[in-house]
C-alpha cells in the first residue's frame, strides 16, 4: 500500500540529509551553465566535496537553446571535455558541432557521477565575506526570491566560490558593490559585442579570482573583465570551467 505520507517523509527526510551534507564545503559554485558544470565535475573527480547552487529548476543555463533555438552548439577548442563526458560531435569545416540537449544531459550526468551535488531552484543572493576573504554564500529558495517575499536566507560555508552565473556575473556584481573588486581596475569591465574569436580566448584567459576567496568562470569572466561576447561556441565556456578547478586545486 502507498501510503501518501510516507512520500513526504522521504522526500523531506533524503533532502535535509543531503542538504546538512552540504551547509560546509570545499567549492561552492555559483550557476549550473556548461562553466559550472564543467568546473564541479573536474572538482569532484579530484575529491574535493562541491555543490553547484541553481536559480532555475532546470542546469543547463545557456547551452539548452544552441543557436537561435537550433539545439545545435559548436566548438572550435575543448572538444575533449565534451568527448570524455560521452558527447557525440560531427566534425565540419575545422569545427566540432553537437547536440545542445545532449550536451547538457550528459555535463550534468558527469558533474553528478564525479560526485558533485546540484541544488537547483536556489538562489544565491550574497556572499559572506570575513577578514576580506570569502567564506561562502548566502541562499534563498527562487520561489521566495521571486515572489519577492521577506523571508531571511541561510548560508553555506565554502572554501572557495566560483561565479559562473554567465553574462549577468551576478556575484561580482555584490562583491564590486560592496567591497570592490581585487582586480586592476577594482570594477566591473562590461561585456564586449561579439567576436567569437577573441571572446573565446579572452573567456579561459580572464578565467581566475578576483577577490580572495571568489573565482571567476566562463561568460562571468568576459564580463568582468571587458571582453567580447561569442554566441552559441562553447569550447570557451568548457575550458574555463577545466581552468578555475586547476586553479582552486592548486590552492585548496
Ligand atoms: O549563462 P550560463 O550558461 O553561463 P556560462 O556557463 O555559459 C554561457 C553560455 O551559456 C552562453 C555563451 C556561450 O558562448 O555566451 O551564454 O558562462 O549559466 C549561468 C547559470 O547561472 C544561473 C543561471 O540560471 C544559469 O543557469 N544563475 C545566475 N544567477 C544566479 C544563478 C544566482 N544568483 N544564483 C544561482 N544561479
Amino acid at each position: 500500500m502507498i501510503r501518501d505520507i510516507d512520500i513526504t517523509r522521504l522526500i523531506v527526510e533524503q533532502f535535509n540529509k543531503e542538504f546538512l551534507e552540504n551547509i560546509s564545503i570545499d567549492v561552492a559554485i555559483v550557476g549550473a551553465g556548461p562553466a559550472g558544470l564543467t568546473s564541479a565535475k573536474y572538482l569532484a573527480e579530484a575529491g574535493k566535496k562541491v555543490a553547484i547552487f541553481e536559480r532555475k529548476l532546470s542546469p543547463g543555463g545557456g547551452m539548452w537553446g544552441g543557436g537561435i533555438g537550433y539545439p545545435f552548439i559548436v566548438v572550435k577548442q575543448g572538444y575533449e571535455i565534451l568527448q570524455e563526458a560521452g558527447i557525440k560531435c560531427i566534425e565540419k569545416d575545422g569545427y566540432w558541432i553537437a547536440n545542445s540537449i545532449e550536451c547538457v544531459s550528459k555535463l550534468v550526468s558527469s558533474a553528478i557521477d564525479a560526485g558533485a551535488k546540484i541544488f537547483n531552484g536556489m538562489t544565491v543572493e550574497d556572499v559572506m565575506i570575513e577578514d576580506e576573504k570569502i567564506k561562502g554564500i548566502v541562499i534563498n529558495w527562487s520561489a521566495i526570491v521571486e515572489a519577492g517575499l521577506h523571508v531571511d536566507p541561510v548560508s553555506i560555508e565554502a572554501k572557495a566560490v566560483v561565479d559562473a552565473t554567465g553574462h549577468d556575473c551576478n556575484i561580482a556584481k555584490i562583491v564590486e558593490k560592496k567591497y570592490g573588486l581585487k582586480t586592476s581596475t577594482g570594477r566591473i569591465e562590461g561585456e564586449k559585442a561579439m567576436w567569437a574569436d577573441e571572446g573565446e580566448k579572452k573567456t579561459v584567459e580572464n578565467t581566475g579570482e578576483i577577490f580572495p576567496g571568489l573565482y571567476v568562470a566562463g561568460m562571468c569572466a568576459n564580463a568582468v573583465h571587458g571582453a567580447p561576447r561569442m554566441g552559441p561556441i562553447f569550447g570557451g565556456m568548457l575550458l574555463s570551467g577545466k581552468k578555475v578547478a586547476e586553479l582552486i586545486l592548486e590552492r585548496l
